[in-house]
């Protein structure tokens, strides 16, 4: 597979003269500066991809190119922001450029509510705690239904029994501190929003309220319904994307589970077999991301790794350890529930010119002081990199 790591644009710390000494071939990244739902200039891309390729590095995926609200809610200018989307493609297109990565997530890209949990070894993990996130939920964003609908909540099978998450969250509210909502907030708005999602900014002076408003624009759009907006999107873009090649990718779900009372559509096997085959094209396809996946205790991911393989365009290397009362962390590259060895193989076997990068990995070393993008360290990423190099290195040598 093709080694690539993603990389936040000139503004990042983690520089490409830095890459390119660990092995790294490929980059992702994304036009990061461009206001959400505007449409990405051929002289935009061009510049970034040249300044890429003095480095003696390729882009190779663009991750992401964010599918505005409106899309996925089904709003009045959807088809005016889907025109914008599939302009987009083609001028990435005409550059060269024919993998893309999205997610169909409402609202949240992704959700952690610990971003430095200790390790036993003095490194650190993302995190995310069920009882934690039901506080956020509840108490600090106050969502019309939060109790309710955390009452009803039940954890897979296997996982989280005999857990009553309402009393925790009141117990949790008695010791809560004011410096620790804050922050939560931080985290599950903040810090893993703003570099990726372009709903929320670091700078943002009332997250919450918008927060609420966006979770507003989905009342009443249900399971049937986000996936009916997928479908229509999906539907719309296609004939552009055969026109010039372009692999699309949709991320999982991350968590895998429902949150805040928002659908999810691609957190299960059923739910990506469902969209792969409600547009049965190649060019719709899966970023097979082992961590997101991992983190559902109902996933086994190397069966799934198999069955979706001939429509994985992208893959992400990560590994969830889930505890026995439901919560999950990242685990080391090599340990966890994805079998990330074994992921390796059959990617490698379907298709060994797909391009992967490894995905978020331990803050240590020093990383924790040096600014990075949470889950995004240097150190911690670089030392999962060589893991997963390792790997494949000995897969090659057993061919
Ligand atoms: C988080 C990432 C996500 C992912 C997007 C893809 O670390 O996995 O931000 O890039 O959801 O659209």
């Amino acid at each position: 597979m093709e080694k690539t790591w993603r990389w936040f644009g000139k503004k990042d710390k983690i520089t490409l003269a830095m890459l390119r000494q660990i092995g790294v071939e490929g980059i992702v990244t994304a036009l990061h500066d461009v206001p959400l739902g505007e449409i990405w200039t051929r002289e935009a891309i061009r510049d970034l991809r040249e300044y890429i390729e003095s480095y003696g590095l390729r882009w190779s995926v663009v991750e992401s190119l964010p599918v505005t609200e409106t899309i996925k809610y089904g709003g009045p200018d959807r088809d005016e922001q889907i025109e914008i989307y599939k302009q987009s493609l083609r001028n990435l297109s005409a550059e060269g450029i024919h993998t893309v990565c999205y997610n169909f997530m409402p609202v949240l890209d992704w959700a952690r509510t610990d971003l430095l949990h200790p390790n036993a070894d003095g490194s650190s993990n993302l995190y995310f705690s069920y009882s934690e996130f039901a506080f956020f939920d509840i108490y600090i964003l106050k969502r019309n239904g939060a109790r309710e609908d955390w009452a009803a909540f039940t954890f897979p099978e296997g996982v989280g029994e005999g857990r009553d998450i309402l009393a925790e969250v009141d117990a949790l509210a008695k010791e809560m501190t004011p410096e620790r909502e804050h922050e939560l907030v931080e985290n599950i708005v903040i810090k893993t929003q703003g570099f990726v999602s372009g709903n929320f900014r670091e700078d943002d002076e009332a997250p919450l309220e918008k927060f609420r408003q966006f979770l507003d624009l989905y009342a009443g759009i249900d399971k049937a319904q986000l996936q009916a907006n997928l479908k229509y999107f999906l539907e719309a873009i296609m004939p552009v994307c055969e026109e010039c090649g372009m692999k699309m990718c949709v991320h999982p779900d991350d968590p895998p589970i429902p949150i805040l009372g928002l659908p999810r559509i691609v957190r299960t096997a059923e739910d990506i077999r469902w969209f792969l085959n409600a547009v049965p094209n190649v060019h719709n396809g899966l970023t097979f991301c082992a961590g997101s996946l991992s983190a559902g205790a109902y996933n086994d991911v190397v069966a799934m790794a198999r069955e979706f393989a001939p429509r994985t365009h992208f893959v992400h290397l990560r590994s969830c350890h889930i505890f026995p009362n439901g919560d999950f962390t990242e685990a080391s590259h090599l340990g966890g529930r994805a079998d990330l060895i074994e992921l390796c193989r059959i990617f490698e076997m379907e298709n060994p010119s797909l391009p992967f990068r490894v995905d978020h990995g331990r803050t240590m070393l020093g990383d924790e002081s040096r600014g990075y993008n949470a889950g995004y360290s240097f150190l911690g990423r670089m030392f999962a990199m060589a893991q997963m190099q390792g790997v494949l290195a000995a897969l090659a040598h057993e061919k």
